[in-house]
């Protein structure tokens, strides 16, 4: 081991945006992960204000919905103490670093993006923001201002995280070694949980069909029947399969493996003897309420006060602007910027 190896523990960074009801999705690609890995990396969690208002939105949806994510980080196993969870824009290295990243980011890179294509597609042309299109290069600052070792995501997330690479990479050959190169952590199970009534798609916390998701804080009769009317096929063999045809009973036993930790074979034995899909669809939906009610309980408790929230928030932003600030610096200093006399 080489002695810079004792100089800090390895970090992570990650984060979701509050632009709509966080989904059964982002806890098993995202926070899950991050409640089980804060214990062995130091941990930064952002709510990812800057990125939500890429796409339209409602300015008061998006306060509400700030501090319901961040409440959801706690109930979900964030733990305060030993991580910093903050507010995206209550820390200005963000936009700061992002518009120096953008002036080395080569604009091809950023049109070829799945994000960039599908959110662009769905409104009108005339009204695509630049910042949907610069969306990664945020996200790259926010990963790079930590010197990030590992960004703990979703499936779908991989290809940012290719660019945020690059860019680091391009901007260590430009101006010298100043950014750590992260690693994405993708989990084995859940990292791509597919859409209820759209197999083909990803379930997504911004789309508003009644019966596209599982929202973490749903009623149990609503999970019920969000996952009953889960769109099957006209099959009855209960297994995993990567057979587009199949993708609905697939999608409900990857949920089912996430969810219960069981690896395939006795996820498959325990469904042998089922009369068919419906028996699946009530143990999944069984699985989801149980692992929902413990999150919406502290939930409730944490929300009754929301002053506590906000100064857990004020005091992450203060802890991550120290990190942020040191990184922003050194990049002034390395792309020639003049230093403001104190
Ligand atoms: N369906 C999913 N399965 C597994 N992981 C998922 N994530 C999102 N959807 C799934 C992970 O959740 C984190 C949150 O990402 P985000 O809020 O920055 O944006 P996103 O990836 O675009 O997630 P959504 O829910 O689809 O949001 P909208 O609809 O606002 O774009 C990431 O780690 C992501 O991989």
């Amino acid at each position: 081991m080489s002695d810079s190896s004792f100089q800090r523990r390895k970090r992570v960074l990650s984060g979701v945006q509050p632009s709509g009801n966080l989904t059964i999705g982002n806890y098993l690609g995202a926070l899950k992960q991050w409640a089980r890995e804060q214990h062995r990396f130091e941990s930064f969690f952002c709510v990812v204000d800057l990125h939500a208002i890429t796409t339209p939105y409602d300015p008061a949806v998006l306060r509400a919905k700030t501090r319901e994510v961040a409440a959801l980080y706690l109930a979900s196993g964030i733990d305060p103490a030993i991580s910093t969870i903050f507010v995206q824009s209550h820390v200005p290295a963000h936009s700061e670093l992002a518009w120096l990243l953008n002036c080395i980011t080569p604009l091809g890179w950023l049109y070829r993006m799945t994000q960039f294509k599908d959110k662009s597609a769905k409104q009108q042309a005339e009204s695509v923001g630049a910042g949907l299109l610069a969306y990664p290069v945020l996200m790259a600052a926010d990963i790079l201002l930590y010197q990030a070792d590992a960004v703990p995501v979703g499936d779908d997330q991989r290809q940012h995280l290719e660019i945020t690479r690059d860019l680091a990479q391009r901007f260590n050959h430009l101006f010298g070694e100043t950014f750590t190169i992260p690693e994405a952590m993708i989990p084995l199970a859940g990292a791509r949980i597919r859409a209820f009534d759209d197999p083909t798609a990803k379930m997504s916390k911004s789309e508003a069909s009644e019966y596209h998701a599982v929202h973490l804080l749903d009623s149990p009769d609503k999970v019920k029947k969000t996952v009953l009317r889960a769109v099957t096929d006209s099959g009855r063999e209960i297994a995993f399969s990567g057979d587009p045809e199949r993708a609905g009973v697939n999608n409900l036993l990857e949920l089912y493996e996430a969810l219960t930790g069981q690896s395939r074979d006795v996820i498959e034995a325990h469904f042998a003897s089922a009369r068919g899909y419906g028996d699946l669809k009530k143990e999944v939906a069984a699985v989801l309420i149980e692992t929902l009610e413990p999150i919406q309980a502290r939930y409730r408790e944490l929300t009754r006060d929301d002053a506590y929230i906000d100064d857990l928030l004020a005091e992450g932003a203060a802890r991550a602007a120290e990190v942020a600030g040191a990184t922003l610096a050194l990049v002034h200093e390395r792309m020639g910027f003049l230093k403001a006399r104190a």
